[in-house]
């Protein structure tokens, strides 16, 4: 591969072109009138703008950025994620025009996007699911007779949902035909297609993914996991590698469930296997992401293994340079999600220009971003503008140096969750281990998050009196 489109924007269309340029790889962006001075368009050899500001006229124009590509003689086209990254019919006509679809085959993407088809394909491999049915259920007699058997409260998901949209936790079968009916037209309007289904509701779990590699040459290995139990709203904010729960056992079956989940569906490139860990320490499969993911840096931390090279070679042909054993845990990885919303507002979207903007630097710290000072932050996308990754050869010591990190950054005109994030990794709860996907729910009010800033100002007051004091006691005293 002599040059590589990115079809994508902000922070990962960057990072991905920093890899392909270390791998003497021309780089080609693409981008909407509104991003036309974006870092990622100036970091690129060459850059198309393909549209307009909203994403259905430049980011999700697939057969634009095909044409494009033809046009300027590129090879492989990296989706990043979200756009096209996930559109199996998208990347089956990237592969039709003769250039390589940087990313799984066009049917793994299809599979994984039904979660139905998911189960499905993995049937066979006894992968633990959570109980309950692998079809679609239309029939309301039917479902109260599942329900009954796997007992309440269960939860309703749409087969092509994701992400936790079209969910719906029933808690008594009084309730149950109501709340399938509505799981059911909601489905129909937000996927067209209204397949639903029903599991066990597992009512406090953790979110735990692993990563996967899958070469054309027949090996599939995982990179270990990643811990993506604090969000809001199904929206990651906080994610780290290793998961401080996971025993080196549970961390090798699951690891060996997710190969299986991969081979299932005949992966190739680089891939997530998403799994629920419940309080007792079972996991069972929920999905599996065909893309590249947000939070893939903190396993690169952990491996120092390039992911984005990776994924490059594999769709070079290339066999894995490493096998299962050769992949360890050299430390631990933690990320935060500096989103441009207001923590102390409900999240609230926040607008504006990056008057200041000043990242923090030094080792074990990486700064993904695609910003710059004096940028305005488009409306139009996706709100995250960074995320915030360090590395410690404990977690203690990553925690320390992500609150240090999260001081030196210095960003005005907009407000971020980098606020927030100091909330949870100076929260008990956090530092323990000891958490869920309720974290947010449970712990944080932005009453909680004044009141530490409160303590904080309270110390530095007491710290500010006590080195006067001790002053005026050495001026006496001569
Ligand atoms: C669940 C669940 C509890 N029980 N399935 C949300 C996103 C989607 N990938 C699946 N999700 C869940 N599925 C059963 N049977 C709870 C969630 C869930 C969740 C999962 C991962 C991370 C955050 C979450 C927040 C709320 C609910």
């Amino acid at each position: 591969m002599k040059k590589i489109l990115v079809a994508n924007r902000g922070e990962i269309a960057l990072r991905v072109m920093r890899t392909v340029k270390k791998m003497g790889i021309k780089t080609v962006a693409i981008y909407s009138d509104v991003d036309r001075k974006s870092p990622h368009v100036a970091f690129a050899d060459e850059a198309v703008c393909i549209g307009s500001a909203p994403s259905n006229q430049s980011y999700l124009l697939g057969d634009k950025i095909i044409e494009v590509a033809k046009k300027l003689n590129v090879d492989g086209i990296h989706p990043g994620y979200g756009f096209l990254s996930e559109n199996a019919s998208f990347s089956e006509k990237v592969n039709k025009n003769g250039i390589i679809f940087i990313g799984p085959k066009p049917k793994a993407i299809q599979i994984m996007g039904s979660k139905l088809a998911a189960k499905e394909a993995v049937k066979a491999y006894g992968i633990p699911m959570v109980p309950g049915i692998d079809e679609a259920v239309t029939d309301v007699n039917y479902a109260k007779e599942v329900a009954r058997k796997i007992g309440y409260p269960i939860l309703i998901k749409a087969s092509a949902g994701g992400g936790g949209k079209g969910m719906r936790i029933v808690y008594k079968e009084e309730d149950l035909e109501e709340q399938m009916n509505r799981a059911i037209s909601e489905a129909e309007s937000a996927f067209g297609d209204g397949a639903v289904f029903i599991e066990k509701y597992v009512a406090s779990p953790r979110h735990i993914e692993i990563q996967i590699l899958a070469d054309n040459k027949g090996n599939t290995i995982h990179l270990f996991e990643r811990e993506c139990s604090i969000q809001r709203r199904h929206q990651k904010v906080v994610e780290e590698a290793p998961s401080s729960v996971l025993t080196s056992e549970l961390r090798y079956e699951m690891g060996e469930a997710a190969v299986k989940v991969a081979k299932a569906c005949d992966y190739r490139g680089a891939g997530t296997v998403e799994f629920l860990l419940d309080e007792n320490k079972n996991f069972y499969f929920l999905e599996m992401n065909t893309r590249l993911q947000v939070e893939h840096p903190v396993t690169e931390m952990i491996t120092g293994i390039d992911l984005v090279e990776q994924q490059i070679r594999i769709a070079r042909d290339e066999k894995l340079a490493f096998n299962q054993g050769d992949v360890t845990i050299k430390g631990h990885a933690l990320e935060l999600r500096v989103y441009a919303e207001d923590s102390l507002n409900n999240f609230a979207p926040s607008i504006g220009i990056l008057d200041t903007y000043k990242v923090p630097k030094g080792t074990n710290i990486r700064v993904d971003d695609g910003f710059e000072e004096g940028m305005e932050i488009p409306i139009y996308y996706d709100p995250m503008i960074a995320k915030l990754i360090v590395f410690g050869q404990s977690r203690e010591e990553a925690i320390e140096l992500m609150k240090q990190a999260i001081n030196d950054y210095q960003i005005k005109g907009i407000e971020t969750t980098l606020p927030f994030g100091k909330f949870v990794f100076n929260h008990e709860a956090f530092t323990s281990g000891d958490f869920d996907t309720h974290f947010v729910k449970k712990y944080y009010t932005s009453q909680a998050l004044s009141a530490q800033y409160k303590q904080e100002a309270e110390i530095a007051a007491r710290l500010a009196l006590y080195a006067y004091l001790k002053e005026k006691q050495v001026l006496k005293t001569c």
